[in-house]
């Protein structure tokens, strides 16, 4: 008889034990959906108004000084890698970017030939901070002679020379980030190297869309 009714006890201990834990994961999960949380339970229990103040606290930190950021990365094929023989191409060429954030874009170039280009379209302009990497390292420009191909947005004064890629190297990884316009827009972009056919070096994959030149969609 003593045996029966310890079976039974520990019967409900276990159950109450179940309900306790379904109500701590519950918790938890409702937790850690929202992360910017972490430091907000401590304050509510206090009372509503605290709560609420830390609530409104909260958000308005982030909006005024948070800078919404979005990354992205294209890569330059040349024409043996993208089966057009003297069509180098970006790809992907167009792009859909939120507005109004700093965008950072990768650009991953196969490409190890040099092409002519404008004077001055070596240098790096309209970044956030004037600068752009190259393989990791913080550059201005580079040498006019290893600009193998750029991404150039005259409207908003944006120029990106990428360089030629070494031969111990797999790919030039150039970065950089610019801040998109407020509102939504549509930025066209072009190659300004010299990189396609014809005796200016200006048609084929300079003048088609989707290869030396596409347009940023900002939304
Ligand atoms: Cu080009």
């Amino acid at each position: 008889m003593k045996s029966k009714k310890v079976l039974v006890f520990s019967g409900v201990a276990l159950l109450s034990m179940f309900s306790v834990s379904a109500c701590g994961a519950a918790n938890s999960q409702t937790a850690s959906s929202q992360p910017q949380a972490s430091t907000a339970p401590t304050k509510p229990a206090a009372s509503s108004t605290s709560s609420a103040n830390a609530t409104n606290g909260g958000n308005g930190a982030g909006t005024s000084k948070a800078v919404a950021k979005a990354s992205f990365t294209m890569t330059v094929e040349t024409g043996k890698m993208d089966g057009k023989s003297g069509w180098p191409e970006y790809t992907p060429a167009n792009l859909t970017l939120p507005a109004n954030a700093d965008v950072t874009i990768t650009v991953n170039s196969y490409d190890d030939g040099n092409a002519p280009i404008p004077s001055g379209d070596n240098k790096v302009t309209g970044t956030v901070d004037g600068t752009m990497t190259v393989d990791g390292k913080s550059v201005t420009s580079i040498p006019t002679k290893d600009v193998a191909h750029t991404i150039t947005i005259s409207s908003i004064g944006l120029n990106i020379p990428i360089a030629v890629k070494t031969s111990s190297e797999k790919y030039s990884a150039t970065e950089f980030t610019f801040h998109t316009p407020s509102k939504p827009t549509t930025l066209d972009w072009q190659c300004m190297a010299a990189c396609g056919s014809g005796s200016s070096g200006w048609q084929g994959a300079m003048a088609t869309d989707g290869w030396m030149k596409g347009t940023f969609n900002v939304q």
